[in-house]
């Protein structure tokens, strides 16, 4: 079952230059800065009430996220959605015949487990799935 919308991504050139909208001019709370390696991405998360907004700021011309702002230019690049049992998601979304970037999932942002569902099977959005450890604050 899809619990809820537990953050959305949004490229970015600079945290450093993005980040002020949202913390001084919309008062969203700034959470923390996070350097996930295997994605080639510095992440800053902000607090929006039951959601959170996840700034990414790519590490390296060949990261997903630079392709993406190359392409497209700075702007939302994907929605997550909070799961419970990732694996189990993963193969309901398999046997269904719908085309997924991750077979398995791996370890993203937060302590979090994700998986990412290729775009041309949603209309052009990029969907990750994301599992939360029992013991996080699952905001
Ligand atoms: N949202 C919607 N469409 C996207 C997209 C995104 N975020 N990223 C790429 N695309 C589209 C491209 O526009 C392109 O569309 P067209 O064929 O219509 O031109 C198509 O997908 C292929 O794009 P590409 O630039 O050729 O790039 P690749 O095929 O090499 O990779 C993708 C695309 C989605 C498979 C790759 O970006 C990926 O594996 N993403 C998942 C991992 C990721 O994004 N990590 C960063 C975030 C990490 C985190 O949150 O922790």
């Amino acid at each position: 079952m899809i619990k809820n919308v537990n953050h959305i991504g949004i490229a970015v050139n600079s945290i450093e230059t993005a980040l002020p909208f949202y913390t001084e001019t919309l008062g969203l709370t700034f959470e923390a800065v996070e350097h996930v390696a295997s994605q080639r991405v510095r992440v800053a998360f902000i607090s929006a009430g039951n959601c959170k907004l996840e700034l990414l700021e790519p590490t390296s011309p060949d990261s997903p996220v630079a392709k993406f702002i190359e392409k497209r230019g700075e702007g939302i690049h994907h929605i997550a959605l909070g799961v419970d049992n990732i694996e189990e998601r993963i193969q309901q979304m398999i046997e269904k015949g719908i085309p997924m970037i991750d077979n398995q999932s791996r370890a993203g942002a937060g302590g979090a487990n994700i998986a990412f569902v290729h775009p041309k099977a949603s209309k052009g959005v990029l969907v990750e799935f994301c599992e939360k450890a029992a013991t996080q604050h699952d905001s």
